[in-house]
């Protein structure tokens, strides 16, 4: 693909999105992400971050191994905040965080036809992400989260309302604590999905956790079509 990826496109992208690295892994990442897809993930993102993250060529070789299952299931693979592991085994796209490389920077590096996503944690964080040429907004933290150590303050789900009524368009994917309890509202406040770590990754079996949680986003998407 050398051409940007439709908003349209990328929403669809959002709804059950997984985040994942082997520090949040009970077994085998692979078996994990496995599992997610053929419970429907739509997204990946390879996030190895924190103590024990791997690095140099064991990050790399999962990096590929997890790269080839979302290519069986015809999935899209992205990389945080790595650029270089990203090109380097031409992932789809890359995500960044607000202490991570600026956007538009990002944007330059990997080209228009890689998927770019940034965390934004304000009108204006999304503000200058759209202008650096993001493709969707990763919104959070939502609820509480244990999967992240320097997350930032518990946003609720109004932080969504906020930025739909202050004219954010871009495809929103909300992240941090999301259960399947939890869906629902983060759905009718203007996600277009959900992103999880732990609702996936430490569930008892995390092909049915997908699968139930991306049977309420689409659930909770209908709703908001006809409420
Ligand atoms: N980013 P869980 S919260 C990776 O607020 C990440 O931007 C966040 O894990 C943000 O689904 C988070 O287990 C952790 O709560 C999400």
């Amino acid at each position: 693909m050398t051409g940007r990826w439709s908003a349209s496109q990328v929403r669809e992208l959002l709804r059950m999105y997984l985040v994942v690295g082997s520090q949040n892994c009970r077994s085998h990442p692979l078996e994990v992400v496995e599992e997610a897809l053929a419970g429907g993930a739509t997204l990946v993102q390879f996030r190895e971050k924190g103590p024990g993250a791997l690095r140099g060529a064991p990050l790399k070789e999962l990096a590929r191994e997890l790269q080839a299952a979302c290519r069986r299931a015809g999935v899209p693979f992205i990389v945080n905040d790595d650029v270089e592991l990203a090109l380097s085994i031409d992932a789809d796209g890359v995500h960044v965080g607000q202490d991570d490389e600026d956007a538009g920077r990002v944007r330059v590096r990997i080209g228009e036809g890689r998927i770019l996503g940034v965390s934004a944690h304000s009108v204006e964080d999304a503000r200058r992400a759209a202008a650096g040429g993001a493709d969707y907004l990763g919104i959070g933290p939502i609820y509480p989260t244990g999967s992240k150590d320097d997350a930032r303050a518990v946003q609720g789900p109004s932080i969504l309302r906020e930025l739909r009524a202050s004219g954010i368009e871009l495809p929103l994917v909300g992240i941090g604590g999301i259960t399947a309890s939890r869906v629902e509202e983060v759905i009718h406040a203007g996600a277009d999905g959900i992103a999880v770590i732990s609702a996936i990754t430490q569930a008892e079996a995390s092909g049915e956790a997908a699968r139930q949680l991306s049977r309420l986003v689409s659930h909770s998407l209908a709703g908001r079509l006809t409420s």
